[in-house]
């Protein structure tokens, strides 16, 4: 039985999790920075406890002072959210050496998915597709050039210990390609400390589509559709929808199975994602699997009715799912835009400071997951998103035109925010027909007139 949860993270989703918590009548322990002290996580989970500095890593990226925020706390469980420590396999190793409930996979299966080399040779051998490109790890550009000519350029080289972009480069023949390889390798040993990398062919322009799954300690596994998440910059999701405007029935149905499939042959328990890639022919090819919740969670949420992260929790404390794949749709549409403290029309920089006025939308089909209000010191120490907005309906149009309407309601003073460059994106034909792929925010940007970011946005609309 799980009776108190100690919550390994800060901002929103610590407070999503304090919520879920509150609804079960199990007991929160926030560990919180001394930047944090103010957040509503803070406030509002049952006791608190700071385990250092602004900075992360010396504060939420400290296993050791959040293991004895644990021990001093006589928790049963940690819940570790997004970033920070919910991929580390060291520290779920940690906690399960003493006897505290991780809630996420087992470690080994974090150490297995985490190595994106192994987890490409993993699903492969299951049958799901992957991209062609080289088995295993590279030894050194001499072999890494030979590969690549064979895979055929462009080709992209990847970290085995990355994700999310870093370490990641893009060669469009064999001269470019030493260089390219060496630079990543630099990269990567900096960024991870494993400069270990692998080639793929590179697609141009694809389809980002990821399938959320959930699994219990029992041997059941569903998944709960996908999340079209094409919509990003600088590898950072900008906009996340569910279900996808790209898939019909047939491919929904073919990329839900292989998606289980990716699953299964990590042993997976408790919610992960499977992301692909999707060509414009449909054709969709395994990437990486992430074994945490993720930010866009509640799109699959609001599309499904179901909670992921009571589910996390249901899991964790030995219940069997409590539905079947057939009990499960997307029926309804939902939409995530990620609202941020910075200015797009100075490149996106980020914008920290104290938000003087802050006025929230609501009503019928809007959802703001946020651990923000009015008088809150946004830091610059972490990562400038201050709010999830989501809207949901019975269908597409009714969520992008109540998602239009929730940005022009909302009202923060003080700081910048992209607020106007979502209303923008959301109000724009190539994305309102669901034409986005990875591409769109540099194709968006180049194309849309200069003064767009500094000025509102044109009410009309078709
Ligand atoms: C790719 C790709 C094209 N071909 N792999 C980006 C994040 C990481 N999870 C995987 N990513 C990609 N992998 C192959 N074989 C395109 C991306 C990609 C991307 C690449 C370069 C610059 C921007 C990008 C934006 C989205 C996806």
């Amino acid at each position: 039985m799980i009776k108190k949860i100690l919550i390994a993270n800060r901002g929103e989703i610590a407070l999503r999790i304090v919520r879920a918590c509150r609804e079960l009548g199990i007991h929160t322990l926030a560990v919180y920075s001394e930047a944090d002290e103010q957040s509503l996580h803070v406030q509002l989970a049952d006791e608190a406890i700071c385990i250092g500095p602004a900075s992360g890593s010396e504060s939420y990226l400290r296993a050791d002072r959040i293991l004895s925020a644990a021990e001093i706390g006589d928790i049963d469980a940690i819940h570790p959210g997004y970033g920070f420590l919910s991929e580390n396999a060291e520290f779920a190793e940690q906690c399960e050496s003493c006897n505290i409930e991780f809630i996420g996979p087992r470690s080994e299966t974090i150490k297995k998915m985490g190595d994106k080399a192994m987890a490409r040779e993993t699903v492969a051998k299951a049958g799901v597709p992957i991209i062609p490109g080289s088995d295993g790890p590279l030894a050194n550009e001499i072999v890494a050039t030979k590969v690549a000519q064979k895979i055929g350029f462009p080709v992209i080289i990847k970290a085995v210990s990355g994700g999310g972009g870093r370490g990641m480069r893009i060669a469009h023949n064999a001269v470019s390609f030493a260089k390219e390889f060496l630079s990543a390798r630099m990269e990567a040993e900096k960024a991870f400390g494993d400069g270990s990398l692998y080639v793929e062919k590179y697609l141009e322009s694809p389809r980002h589509i990821e399938f959320q799954i959930l699994a219990d300690k029992h041997g059941n596994m569903v998944h709960l559709g996908e999340r079209d998440c094409s919509v990003q910059r600088r590898h950072q999701k900008v906009i996340e929808e569910a279900p996808s405007p790209f898939l019909d029935k047939s491919l929904r149905t073919r990329m839900g199975k292989a998606a289980l499939k990716a699953a299964q042959a990590a042993n997976y328990v408790n919610a992960g994602t499977i992301e692909f890639l999707v060509d414009a022919k449909g054709n969709f090819y395994f990437i990486e699997m992430n074994t945490r919740i993720q930010v866009e969670h509640a799109v699959t949420e609001e599309a499904t009715g179901i909670d992921l992260i009571k589910e996390q929790i249901q899991i964790s404390s030995g219940k069997r799912l409590s539905f079947s794949q057939k009990d499960i749709s997307l029926d309804k549409h939902a939409i995530e835009c990620r609202i941020c403290a910075e200015n797009p029309s100075k490149g996106f920089i980020p914008s920290p400071g104290t938000i003087d006025l802050y006025y929230a939308p609501g009503g019928h089909g809007v959802r703001v997951d946020s651990h923000v209000y009015g008088g809150y010191m946004v830091s610059p120490h972490y990562d400038s998103m201050i709010c999830k907005l989501i809207s949901y309906g019975r269908t597409r149009k009714i969520a992008l035109d109540r998602m239009y309407r929730a940005l022009s309601e909302y009202i923060i003073r003080g700081i910048d925010t992209n607020i106007d460059f979502l209303k923008a994106v959301i109000l724009d034909p190539a994305f309102r027909q669901g034409e986005a792929t990875t591409s769109y925010i540099e194709e968006f940007l180049a194309r849309a007139p200069k003064d767009l970011l500094d000025k509102p946005v044109k009410e009309s609309r078709k």
